[in-house]
């Protein structure tokens, strides 16, 4: 896993730390953390958009370090910031105040009949790809689908901003996460240099996630791969480089291959509510011991699988499930559960609308309304 989840995901469980931005999807803002009041900036480090980015101090500082570090030429690099500018409008995106969906309302969002028939199209153009992928990396393909489905729409939303001017401006005029952006800025120079692309060509969101996964720089780095051989990897045009990519992060990620995802659960007695898992972490109990306890998978599981017990709100009051260890996989792409059940749900819509066999014999027992 690389630095900058382990980072961010020990931030997160601290309490006191702004949310993981890497693959929020693009139409969902997932909760930002409250404002933190501005730290002092230098007379340089002031968002001025009418100033290249070139003509900053702390960029220029940044641009030798470049040089100094990773050996990128400095004249070609102020070059390259002399046409970029930070963007306002990525601070106001951050910034906005915090929102939280219940989970009908998420669900409403993601799980309808235009993204799941996204998912079906999407598997028949890319069916060679998928099945590949399954077979190199143990992911079955409507996870695959159904991630690139949340994120970005199968690629018809992967955002409008140059990667290059997102990044900068969160690493110099947007304090509060400038660390990690800088970190960021310099991954997105250096796969850049890389995959011998212009850093100024580059599109994705005001966080600077790219592509059809939404990856950031150095999720790129760490897990995007040339799955079709051509020399390239590209994650923006080329929808098996994408696939290859998603499912070689869920392998490296925890992805268990064959092992079941979420189950809803039955509940009995008064001892669930104790066990309900508000945190992202890997299952602990055993189904049997769970099952011992007044919580059952309403889905054929066995007892030895690891599980934590799940709530959510329906329209109707709470919903239980088991989430499994590939659930818990599921959240390192997007740290929330919301996200994990979305991509899980809508996997399963997108298997049942292709014709497909359910996965593992895991599949919904309740008849699942669509919200369009
Ligand atoms: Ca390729």
């Amino acid at each position: 896993m690389k630095s900058p989840f382990l980072l961010s995901f020990t931030l997160l469980l601290s309490a006191c730390a702004p949310p993981m931005m890497d693959r929020r999807p693009a139409d969902v803002p997932l909760i930002p953390a409250p404002e933190a009041a501005p730290e002092t900036t230098t007379e340089a480090g002031r968002a001025d958009p009418g100033q290249p980015l070139a003509n900053r101090s702390d960029v220029q500082a940044f641009i030798r370090a470049m040089a100094a570090e990773h050996g990128f030429n400095a004249t070609s690099l102020r070059a390259t910031f002399a046409r970029a500018h930070s963007q306002p409008s990525i601070i106001a995106a951050m910034s906005k105040p915090a929102e939280g969906k219940p989970w009908h309302a998420y669900r409403s969002i993601f799980i309808n009949s235009k993204r799941i028939q996204g998912g079906v199209e999407f598997w028949r153009a890319n069916a060679a790809a998928l099945a590949r992928a399954e077979q190199v990396y143990g992911v079955p393909p409507e996870y695959v689908i159904a991630i690139i489905g949340v994120e970005t729409q199968y690629g018809g939303n992967m955002g409008k901003y140059r990667v290059l001017e997102a990044l900068a401006t969160l690493a110099f005029d947007y304090p509060r996460r400038a660390a990690y952006f800088r970190k960021e800025l310099e991954n997105f120079l250096l796969l850049a240099r890389a995959e011998g692309i212009d850093p100024l060509a580059p599109r994705g969101s005001y966080a600077g996630a790219m592509g059809y996964g939404q990856f950031m720089p150095s999720s790129f780095r760490s897990y995007a791969v040339d799955f079709d051989g051509d020399g390239h990897r590209d994650i923006w045009r080329n929808p098996r480089d994408a696939i290859g990519s998603v499912a070689n992060y869920f392998r490296k990620n925890g992805w268990r291959p064959g092992e079941p995802v979420a189950s809803p659960a039955s509940i009995s007695g008064d001892r669930y509510a104790a066990l309900v898992s508000r945190q992202l972490n890997q299952p602990r109990s055993s189904v049997a011991s769970l099952r011992n306890q007044g919580v059952a998978p309403r889905d054929s599981i066995s007892d030895g699988q690891s599980a934590m017990l799940l709530e959510f709100q329906g329209i109707d009051g709470p919903e239980y499930w088991l989430g499994f260890d590939n659930f818990y996989a599921i959240t390192r792409y997007n740290r929330s559960q919301l996200y994990a059940l979305a991509v899980h749900q809508l996997s399963q819509e997108i298997r049942a609308r292709s014709g497909n066999r359910p996965y593992s014999g895991v599949f919904s027992s309740d008849p699942i309304a669509h919200a369009d």
